[in-house]
């Protein structure tokens, strides 16, 4: 019996002490939405039976932004759900929990207003106890809008600024003398390390109270420290009264843990810390909340960079983007997570949280994998000259320290990127008053940081203008300079990157420094071996970070680097050969691997790792060039080894040694399957990595082949491959004509002229096509083309694009000093004849479709007495121009 009555009893208090836990669960699923600022949406009489239904994570702007329909909605939409809450959480305080909404958002329940927050990228949350309704049906009523706000930054950005409620929403239950939760959307308690060492850690913690009760309550606040185990460490309680209604700060006595484990890049240990708020006299479980606490002191210092728990690092990884293919922002916790192990499987030990606060598990993956961060607000660009802007900033940046404070991993706290990109003076009063307001925001921000977190460093991000950051007083105010530079991308000359690295080291003597972005576009379909500037291949991507890598290594005043970018991202006003598409990234926005991210990876990892490149060249192929009909193409091998061996069919290539983990092997490849396996030794590992390469083996001579002539598909004016993966076929660089092969006869490869001399090709948006590349480049005042292969039936595609308008190209901002000039076009106009026979007298591309659209025109030829194929352009005004041909064998 008393065996019972005290099971009982067990029972009940466990039952009891639940009751009083938070509750805490997502309400994602099944909202109604509807674009548009709709009338009285908030009110239950509304009729939204004919809205869509939608599941948080959510944008409204995920499909929008193609060729046909340019242009993204921004303005209000709304979400809104009704949901029936049973009574078990009745007489409990209520809570609305957004983990981020862009960028200004209203929130009604059961018709009342509740709440309003502005800004996209933070977390927010609203009270709602009194307008909830236990038993009965609730509705939420939720306007969210993307419209441009001058007063709430980023005011412009090369990113794209999506609508919607992109991150999880939640509803929270408390007991009404509670941790508060409406410090900024904090979790209300800040856990502080002012002192830590090998053999002591002193932690403080300071909680914020909240009875919001009608009467005086008398509480212990408990601060249990945990073990990763779960095991005690250490606790302290303190006595508070909270009078009805009040809201009261503690702050723990110091609690000192002898040899602390601590939290580092290779054993990111972490302690847990539970706060808790008990019934004084009954000692019932009111409320707790639990908070990492990772124990580690570090510093940053302008000669010797950074160092963590008292040894030297190089902070090495990438900045990273919230995005992912066709799904805008809105990505399930699962894909933040990958984009963080992504990154760790690298070797990356540094994410710079660009340029926004992020979803919370990125930062909980950061603290867990040992991912040292900076995190920032979103003032980007450029600033608004109002109190306005400057208050909504310095409530942003509160906003995001109080939410991440106790985060092991943030390091720094930024504030600015690239703020004077876009001034909108260029000299005189107004650019001197321009610069003194953006001082003015600057210092406000700096100060606020400061003052809410002496315990981190502080950053802002610039371009490369110096002189821009000189005038306005900028390059003092924060702890760290970040630069961002682009030299061998929108600027010519690779080297001007480390010459100004050490430049600004000296210059600014006693600041830190770090490369907060650095990056070359890389389309994942494009190869080429003739690499060079703006060629968007992935061989340029490994001249240009082989290149800053090294520089940046020999440096140990650079404190770190953050590479731009991890993933490829949506960027709307962006053309490059994927429209509305930033390329810099080392991995897609599929997350395929480039070739850099093996690089990266052979460079950074500790693990014994082999990867043989160009893994995701599906559709591969080349002309035979060697006497044994093959195809000479050179691959990377990638590995942390000495030295690697690469084997083709069986047969050794031989051993190379790896030069700063690449090494580059001349492969014989031959028509079909060809199997390659790399291997290496590393510290007496073995690794090794297989790799099946399908080659389409391309005759010179097209008739005497002992492969019978299918198909050529070549781009004109490049020396670039591409893949068009939907058709799963290759394009070839062009050739001058040969006899007996095929090949351009006449003309010149099409260059933009650029303010620093030419780049192959164009850097405009083609229309009707997603096969940007192949438009992009073409052979100006071509004579003819000609291709020897056998009599039969073909179908030949001739491809165009008018590349130059008679309208200036208002020049990409990002294009730092790359801007288009663009020729005047003028009226071009030739004729084409095929064998002789004149097929168009005046194709005028840009008269009959327009400036910049795909054309291609499908011609049924027949090749008969062995004559081949020869297509001739004939002038009329103006230069003949090609893009590409293909020419498919049909029998
Ligand atoms: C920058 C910006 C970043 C851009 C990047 C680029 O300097 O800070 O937002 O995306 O350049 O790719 O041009």
């Amino acid at each position: 019996m008393k065996k019972f009555l005290s099971i009982f009893i067990l029972l009940f208090i466990v039952g009891w002490a639940q009751a009083q836990q938070r509750v805490v669960y997502t309400i994602n699923d099944g909202w109604k939405f509807k674009k548009g600022s709709l009338f009285e949406a908030q009110l239950t009489s509304c009729d939204d039976s004919s809205w869509e239904v939608i599941n948080i994570p959510h944008t409204w702007n995920d499909k929008d932004g193609d060729d046909e329909t340019p242009g993204l909605y921004r303005g209000p939409a709304w979400y809104r759900k009704s949901l029936l809450l049973d009574k078990s959480q009745e007489g409990r305080q209520a809570v609305i929990y957004f983990e981020g909404a862009n960028r200004e958002v209203q929130v009604y329940l059961n018709g009342a207003f509740v709440g309003e927050h502005k800004g996209g990228y933070t977390r927010f949350c609203f009270d709602i106890t009194p307008h909830l309704r236990y038993g009965q049906e609730n509705l939420f009523a939720i306007c969210v809008n993307n419209v441009h706000n001058p007063n709430i930054p980023p005011l412009s950005a090369d990113f794209t600024f999506y609508g919607g409620i992109y991150r999880d929403v939640y509803l929270q239950f408390m007991n009404p003398v509670h941790v508060a939760t409406h410090d900024y959307a904090s979790c209300g308690v800040y856990i502080r390390t002012p002192q830590v060492d090998k053999s002591e850690a002193t932690v403080e913690v300071t909680t914020l109270l909240t009875n919001q009760t009608d009467r005086a309550v008398d509480v212990l606040v408990e601060n249990v420290i945990c073990d990763a185990t779960g095991k005690e460490v250490r606790k302290t309680d303190a006595s508070v009264r909270l009078a009805a209604g009040e809201t009261k700060t503690d702050v723990s006595k110091k609690i000192k843990i002898t040899s602390p484990r601590l939290w580092d890049i290779d054993d990111p240990y972490r302690y847990r810390v539970y706060t808790r708020i008990l019934d004084k006299k009954r000692g019932a479980l009111l409320d707790e909340v639990v908070n990492p606490l990772g124990l580690r002191w570090f510093e940053f210092d302008s000669e010797r960079g950074f160092s963590l728990n008292g040894k030297a690092r190089k902070l090495i990884g990438t900045a990273r983007h919230q995005d992912y293919f066709e799904k805008g922002n809105a990505l399930r916790d699962e894909m933040h997570v990958r984009d963080v192990l992504l990154l760790k499987e690298m070797g990356g030990n540094f994410l710079r949280v660009s340029h926004y606060p992020q979803d919370p598990v990125i930062m909980e993956m950061c603290d867990k994998l040992g991912i040292v961060t900076s995190v920032e607000i979103p003032v980007v660009n450029a600033v608004t000259e109002t109190e306005e802007f400057l208050n909504n900033s310095v409530e942003m940046a509160k906003e995001m320290i109080r939410q991440d404070f106790n985060r092991p991993s943030v390091m720094i706290w930024g504030y600015m990127n690239e703020i004077l990109l876009r001034r909108p003076y260029t000299e005189g009063k107004q650019l001197e008053d321009y610069y003194r307001y953006t001082e003015k925001v600057a210092r406000a921000l700096e100060a606020t940081v400061r003052q809410e977190d002496p315990s981190r460093y502080t950053m802002m991000a610039y371009h490369n203008a110096p002189q821009y950051y000189e005038d306005a007083r900028l390059t003092d105010i924060p702890m760290i300079q970040g630069w961002n530079l682009y030299q061998g991308w929108y600027e010519p000359d690779i080297n001007e990157f480390q010459r100004l690295l050490d430049r600004a080291h000296h210059t600014y003597k006693g600041k830190v420094l770090m490369v907060t972005e650095y990056g070359p576009g890389v389309d994942e379909r494009l190869h080429s071996y003739q690499p060079e500037l703006f060629d968007f291949s992935q061989e340029y991507g490994l001249v240009y970070h082989r290149h800053y890598m090294k520089e940046m290594m020999k440096r140990p005043f650079i404190a770190g680097a953050s590479l731009w970018n991890l993933n490829d991202f949506y960027s709307e006003s962006r053309i490059d050969v994927v429209p509305h598409v930033n390329n810099k990234g080392i991995v897609g926005l599929d997350r395929e691997h480039k070739d850099s991210y093996w690089f990266y990876k052979a460079l950074l990892t500790q693990k014994p790792m082999v990867v043989i490149g160009n893994r995701e060249w599906k559709a591969r192929g080349g002309v035979v060039n060697t006497d044994n009909r093959a195809c000479l193409q050179s691959i990377p091998v990638f590995s942390n080894a000495e030295e690697v061996e690469l084997f083709t069919n069986g047969q050794s290539l031989g051993n190379k040694r790896l030069e700063a983990g690449c090494a580059f092997f001349d492969v014989p490849f031959v028509d079909g399957d060809n199997q390659l396996e790399a291997v290496a030794l590393v510290d007496g590992c073995r690794v090794h990595d297989l790799l099946t390469v399908r080659f389409e083996l391309i005759e010179s001579f097209l008739k005497d082949s002992q492969k019978p002539f299918t198909e050529l598909n070549v781009m004109l004016g490049s020396p670039r491959y591409f893949e068009d993966r939907e058709a799963n076929m290759l394009w070839i660089p062009e050739q001058e004509y040969k006899p007996g092969s095929w090949g351009f006869v006449g003309g010149t490869p099409y260059r933009r002229k650029t303010g620093f001399g030419t780049m192959l090709g164009s850097d405009i948006d083609i229309y009707g096509t997603n096969q940007n590349p192949i438009f992009q480049t073409q052979r100006m005042g071509i004579k003819s083309f000609k291709a020897d292969m056998p009599d039969g039936e073909y179908s030949v595609y001739l491809y165009w694009a008018e590349l130059d308008s008679d309208k200036k190209k208002e020049a990409l901002v990002y294009n730092l000093g790359a801007d288009s000039e663009q020729v005047l076009a003028g009226n071009r106009s030739f004729g084409l004849s095929m064998n002789g026979v004149t097929v168009l007298d005046d194709l005028n591309i840009a008269r009959d479709y327009g400036y910049a659209r795909a054309v291609i025109k499908k011609f049924m030829v027949t090749i008969k007495n062995g004559e081949g194929l020869r297509v001739d352009f004939h002038p009329k005004e103006g230069e003949t121009l090609l893009n590409a041909i293909r020419i498919y064998r049909n029998y």
